[in-house]
């Protein structure tokens, strides 16, 4: 039932994968303190390796992105050379892996980069402290002047070519989760009255902004972008988010990107405004390779690819709790189920 899964899927004429499992990205909090990828990580990623396509834990394009202890990086020569011994390691095992490049927007919080300005669309505080370190309250954010923005265009860009200088096959930007881009695509973060905010086309300008400018440096074919048009994380849904979704997935589609991929945690919750669940509405306003994510089994995935709701599975937490996901289904092997105790360690 799931030998669907593993015939090779062409993502464009630079990528084919071995099969249409993705390890969909994981922050594991594990990195130095300088925020390098250490030996542990190349060695837990090269055990996933069978994977179609890896993507990595979501990784910080600038300090001021960074809102959890020891998420990595791709801004410093050290964190280039980490990944580099990473990406070394996921090849030597024929695999692919792409950096999911991150900023986390009114998420951060000044204690990891020294104090100072948290950037976001609007200063709209989010509600709460930071998991694990409970003592750190988020901040009010500043809104992005339109000349921060346009740096954090060039940071994305050139953390772009920093993964491919560090081996990446390619990069997925991460739009989704309430992080910084996703902060431009919802009313809720939104408040904006210039050309980044209010209409529709304002809102999604931040987001195809970053995508052209990535595209521009590496290439549309080792490009994607998650994207989380139902808000369900740090960030409160408003209908009128649809129509901004409505206009960003088809210019996404003009880009011709690798994939385009949903962020959310259970694909079966249903968001009134959008008709249905995430996948099913991406897949109604996307023509492109669409990614489907969210406690699907490897059957329950299968399933929905040959009812042709999406191109390729993302597999999160089974991941974690199974270094050998893509073998064991192939051998129809049993699982190990995941425990969120199982976050303290790299098997
Ligand atoms: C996540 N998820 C996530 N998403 C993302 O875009 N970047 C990230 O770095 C992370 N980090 C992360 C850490 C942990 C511990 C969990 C459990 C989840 C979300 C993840 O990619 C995926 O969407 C969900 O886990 C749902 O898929 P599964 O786990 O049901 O297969
Ligand atoms: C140091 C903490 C590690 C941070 C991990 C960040 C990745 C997000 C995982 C948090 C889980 C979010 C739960 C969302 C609930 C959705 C319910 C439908």
């Amino acid at each position: 039932m799931t030998a669907s899964l593993f015939t090779p899927y062409k993502l464009n004429d630079t990528l084919t994968l071995s099969n249409k499992i993705l390890m969909a990205p994981l922050t594991r909090c594990m990195a130095d303190d300088d925020l390098v990828p250490t030996q542990m990580i190349a060695d837990y990623y090269a055990r996933r390796a069978e994977a179609g396509l890896i993507i990595s834990e979501a990784t910080i394009i600038r300090p001021d992105g960074q809102g959890y202890p020891n998420t990595p990086g791709l801004f410093t020569p050290a964190q280039i050379d980490g990944w580099r011994v990473v990406t070394d390691a996921v090849h030597k095992n024929n695999g692919k892996i792409f950096a999911q490049l991150w900023h986390t927007g009114r998420v951060a919080h000044p204690h990891f980069f020294g104090g100072g300005d948290v950037l976001s669309s609007s200063a709209q505080v989010v509600e709460g402290t930071v998991p694990r370190m409970r003592e750190l309250v988020y901040q009010t954010p500043k809104a992005a002047t339109v000349d921060d923005i346009k740096q954090l265009v060039a940071d994305y860009s050139q953390a772009a070519a920093n993964a491919i200088d560090a081996g990446f096959d390619g990069v997925e930007i991460h739009g989704a989760n309430g992080y910084l881009i996703d902060q431009f695509l919802h009313y809720d973060n939104n408040r904006r009255v210039d050309e980044y905010g209010q209409t529709p086309e304002n809102m999604s300008r931040f987001a195809l902004e970053v995508v052209d400018a990535v595209v521009a440096r590496i290439g549309a074919d080792r490009t994607a972008l998650r994207v989380s048009p139902g808000a369900y994380f740090n960030m409160a849904a408003d209908p009128r988010d649809r129509d901004v979704f409505d206009y960003l997935l088809p210019e996404l589609a003009k880009r011709n990107l690798a994939f385009l991929h949903g962020g959310i945690f259970d694909d079966s919750m249903q968001f009134d405004y959008l008709g249905g669940s995430i996948s099913a509405y991406m897949r109604s306003v996307y023509t492109g390779t669409l990614v489907g994510v969210g406690s699907y089994t490897a059957e329950t995935g299968s399933t929905a690819i040959s009812e042709n709701k999406f191109d390729l599975l993302a597999i999160g937490r089974p991941f974690i709790a199974n270094p050998d996901y893509v073998a064991k289904i192939r051998d129809g092997v049993e699982l190990v189920s995941y425990d969120g105790a199982m976050l303290a360690e790299l098997i």
